[in-house]
């Protein structure tokens, strides 16, 4: 069994289609081990997104992320951190695979519905960045 960290991010939550994101998750073989409704100050979304913080799109990502509630949480599964990306589908929702989250739901390369842990080690970064091992079962 393994973990990943997602996010289901402001655009998704705005829209009011949480629920139709977590059939797909639960439908995908998760068991939700954490969940909690947040908002990001900007200071919280640089922090947790400092790997990019080189890149032209970091000011707007880190913007887009604190401009209102997002749902975070832990994910379990076999092979859940690839798995969880697989159902996510490509950044881009335009490359997106039918089916997948971002596809079905994604507004634009930003406002792209979800976030998954890309590897081992940033799950391990990104887990204890939201969640105490109390709020996790
Ligand atoms: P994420 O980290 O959110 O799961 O997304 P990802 O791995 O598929 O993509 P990544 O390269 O890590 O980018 C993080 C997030 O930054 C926004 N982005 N904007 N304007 C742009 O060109 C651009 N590129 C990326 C997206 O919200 C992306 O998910
Ligand atoms: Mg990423």
């Amino acid at each position: 069994m393994e973990r990943t960290f997602a996010i289901i991010k402001p655009d998704a939550v705005e829209r009011n289609i949480v629920g139709k994101v977590l059939e797909k998750v639960e439908a995908a073989g998760f068991r939700i081990v954490g969940m909690k409704k947040i908002q990001l100050s900007k200071k919280e979304a640089e922090g947790f997104y400092y790997v990019h913080k080189e890149r032209p799109f970091f000011g707007d990502l880190c913007t887009f992320m604190s401009r209102s509630p997002v749902v975070v949480m832990v994910l379990e599964r076999e092979n859940a951190i690839t798995g969880w990306r697989e159902v996510m589908g490509a950044t881009n929702p335009a490359n997106a695979d039918a089916g997948t989250i971002r596809k079905e739901f994604g507004l634009g390369i930003e406002e792209n519905t979800v976030h998954g842990s890309d590897s081992p080690e940033s799950a391990a970064f990104e887990i204890p960045y939201f969640f105490s091992q109390l709020e996790l079962f």
